[in-house]
């Protein structure tokens, strides 16, 4: 059926503390959310993209120009989601500016069922493994202070961010006073395959996987560098599909897939990917992007998909933020796990008043 109106809500909420990679730090999450709604029925949508283009080609502002201006034409009444989905393949590229339609169609869908999403997905709910991603730090001593809070509070896995001059030693400084933790590094591409020697150092800490340590984009030079180490790699900016997946898994380019359900086109696509993983042994986790609760929540549910064997990016709303716009908070539970928000949908409601008060920018498009 049509939707009867549909608004963009820009959204700027500070960090408890700036969030740092090898490219980019970032003090608060502007986020595009997308808002669908019919019958009374309301879904909502989180694009992933940043404000600026340091992490991914999609920004907030390209994405409002693609869903505007091309993806939301698709949505026809008498198409079925399905085919309004496919209608997406003919617009190239842009698959975070998808996913945010995708989200919003599918929060909508579930929540007119009286379903959640996982289970509009086809998957049983489980207690998701919990884990933390720890920006580049001003000193080993920083670091190793953020670490010991979050083994404290139960986290299954750290990772840390590495960059150039602040990798093996820091890497070295972590594993020696945690000799036990699930540990891995994510350089966000700053490397390149001529630091094949260097990167080597890092096969003495026992880590479970070094994500994405060269070129944003690159997947051959990927599987030139992986028989030369022993850890796993795994790629996160590289993979924007199913077929980049299957050309990194052929090229023996990673062991791992971080899916970032936003980066890839949507949680239809995630699935595909884990699924294509999983036939070939390879274990997929979720990967986060400094949501809000809102896209949280999403990656919450498909962490219900079978193959997402790893803990995620998945951490308690505190950490990121002093006051989200979506409620519940996720929490950590009994045994470092996250629950499932209960409830139709993505299970979370954004505050009105919450949501108001970080707004930054609000546009209806129909
Ligand atoms: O590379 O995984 C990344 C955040 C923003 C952009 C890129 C990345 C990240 C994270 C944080 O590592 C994950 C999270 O806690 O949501
Ligand atoms: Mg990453």
């Amino acid at each position: 059926g049509t939707l009867d109106r549909i608004d963009f809500v820009v959204v700027s909420v500070p960090f408890v503390e700036p969030f740092g990679t090898s490219v980019a730090s970032w003090a608060v999450k502007e986020a595009l959310l997308l808002r669908l709604e019919q019958d009374g029925f309301v879904g909502w949508g989180e694009c992933v993209a940043d404000p600026d283009p340091y992490y991914d080609g999609e920004t907030t502002t390209t994405a409002r120009h693609l869903i505007r201006d091309f993806l939301l034409k698709e949505l026809e009444p008498g198409r079925t989601l399905g085919e309004a989905l496919g209608r997406f393949r003919k617009v190239r590229g842009n698959p975070m500016a998808k996913a945010t339609v995708e989200n919003a169609l599918l929060d909508l869908m579930a929540r007119r069922r009286g379903i959640p999403l996982h289970e509009l997905l086809g998957y049983e709910a489980r207690p998701v493994p919990s884990g933390i991603s720890i920006g580049i730090q001003e000193s080993t001593g920083a670091l190793l202070a953020k670490v010991e809070e979050a083994v404290d509070q139960g986290y299954h896995r750290v990772k840390m961010k590495i960059m150039r001059g602040k990798d093996v030693a820091w890497v070295a400084a972590v594993r020696e006073r945690f000799p036990d933790i699930a540990l891995m590094a994510d350089a966000n591409g700053d490397y390149t395959l001529e630091d094949a020697g260097h990167l080597k150092g890092l096969d003495a800490f026992g880590l479970t996987m070094i994500e994405q340590p060269l070129g944003y984009h690159d997947i051959y030079q990927h599987s030139l560098l992986q028989p030369q180490l022993k850890t796993a790699l795994c790629l996160d900016e590289s993979i924007h599909s199913l077929d980049d997946a299957a050309a990194a898994l052929g090229l023996g380019a990673c062991r791992v897939i971080n899916i970032k359900q936003g980066r890839v086109g949507g949680l239809l696509e995630s699935i595909r990917i884990a699924r294509h993983c999983q036939e070939r042994g390879v274990p997929v986790w979720s990967g986060g992007m400094d949501e809000t609760g809102l896209g949280r929540a999403v990656n919450i549910h498909l962490q219900t998909v079978d193959n997402f064997s790893i803990p995620g990016d998945t951490s308690e709303t505190r950490r990121y933020f002093r006051e989200d716009i979506a409620d519940p908070p996720v929490v950590l539970g009994p045994g470092g796990f996250i629950a499932i928000p209960p409830g139709p949908g993505t299970g979370v409601t954004l505050d009105p008043g919450r949501l108001e008060r970080y707004t930054l920018h609000r546009e209806r498009v129909r």
